[in-house]
């Protein structure tokens, strides 16, 4: 096995908010590994969090972020967190109403992404503690501010969608 493989530097959220949440975390993990192409290298504690926007009255989500090592191009992952969403019988209704699993692509090592079906880092992370709390947990000091340097150039040229 190459040093890339061993890299890591990949990191993905996971949510849910419907019906076994911590099963459906904890089974979203290791059907991610089961192909063979993607290691999780660590996963954050599960946190108990409050639902942010969408309808209210939603259950409490159950989040998480893991580090992944593969090879996998930023396309063919997100590709594989959607099929994994399907398999848990995700629904898009409602935009940001309850899921049963939600899997999002924050960061591809030092790549920058910026097409509409995928966004890297991901757009709305920083501003998310159900995100940077478990990210802050598994991901070190140093690689997390240059994480949140990565965007800084294209946001500064760009007016700010509210
Ligand atoms: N897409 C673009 N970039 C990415 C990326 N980096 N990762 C596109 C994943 N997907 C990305 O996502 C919509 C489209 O975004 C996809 O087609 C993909 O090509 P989606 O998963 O279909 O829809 P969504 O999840 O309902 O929308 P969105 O905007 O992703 O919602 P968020 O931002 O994920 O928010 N509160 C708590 N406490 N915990 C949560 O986990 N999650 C949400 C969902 C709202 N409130 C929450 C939580
Ligand atoms: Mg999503």
């Amino acid at each position: 096995m190459g040093e890339g493989r061993r890299e890591g530097g990949v990191f993905i959220a996971l949510g849910s908010n419907l019906g076994d949440r911590a099963g459906h975390i904890r089974s979203a993990l290791r059907e991610l590994e089961e192909p063979g192409d993607v290691r999780v290298l660590r996963c954050s504690s599960l946190r108990k969090t409050e639902p942010a926007g969408g309808p209210p009255g939603q259950p409490m989500y159950l989040n998480a972020v893991a580090e992944l090592q593969t090879e996998l191009s930023p396309a063919d992952l997100l590709a594989r967190l959607g099929e994994i969403e399907q398999r848990h019988g995700r629904e898009r209704t409602v935009r940001n109403g309850p899921r049963t699993l939600d899997l999002d692509l924050l960061l591809y090592r030092d790549q920058v992404i910026d097409e509409p079906e995928l966004t890297v880092p991901h757009p709305r992370m920083w501003q998310r503690p159900f995100v940077t709390e478990p990210l802050a947990e598994i991901c070190g000091a140093q690689r997390l501010a240059a994480a949140r340097a990565l965007r800084a150039p294209l946001d500064a040229t760009r007016p700010s969608r509210a």
